[in-house]
């Protein structure tokens, strides 16, 4: 059965846009990627002490299980020289892919919770996939993309990379 699933992606070691676009080439393994948004250049949250992210989220069209999907992406991110014992938390990486959205699924077991628990929090997250998603509706919150982008709090910089 087919599912819309929501991705953030996010980088901010060595070339970031080549790491997202290498993640982007390597999740068609596991779906079909119906839509990419801009990539943005992100204020690092949570653990400020680090260089900015470049983050975007894509539409991903697939036949997976939640917990398929996530394995095909943690081997993706392995695959990619993510290296996570030596990884501090919520510090630097190669790359990072969060399942944002599975369908209207409300999922919370070990290693997995969905929605993504932080997600109505994050401006990196929010700004991209309003661009691509504004009308979807968090299933737990009830709101849409565009209502809870425009209610978070200032603060939280991001950038549009203008790819014209
Ligand atoms: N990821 C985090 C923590 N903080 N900040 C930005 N701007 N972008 C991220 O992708 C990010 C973050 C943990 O996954
Ligand atoms: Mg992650
Ligand atoms: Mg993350």
């Amino acid at each position: 059965m087919h599912k819309i699933v929501y991705l953030s992606l996010g980088s901010n070691l060595g070339d970031p846009a080549a790491n997202l676009n290498a993640a982007i080439a390597g999740l068609r393994a596991l779906g079909d990627v119906a839509a990419v948004s801009s990539f943005y250049e992100t204020e690092p949250i949570e653990l400020a002490a680090q260089p900015w992210f470049l983050n975007c989220v894509i539409k991903v069209d697939t036949e997976k299980m939640p917990k398929q999907l996530m394995s095909g992406i943690l081997d993706l991110e392995k695959e990619m020289g993510r290296r996570r014992q030596h990884q501090q938390k919520k510090g630097p990486r190669i790359i990072d892919i969060d399942i944002l959205l599975f369908g209207n699924s409300i999922i919370e077991t070990k290693g997995l919770t969905i929605p993504h628990p932080e997600m109505h929090q994050r401006r990196f997250v929010l700004e991209p996939l309003a661009e691509i998603a504004p009308e979807v509706r968090h299933p737990v919150f009830k709101r849409t993309v565009r209502e809870l982008r425009d209610a978070l709090p200032p603060g939280q910089a991001v950038r549009r990379i203008s790819t014209t």
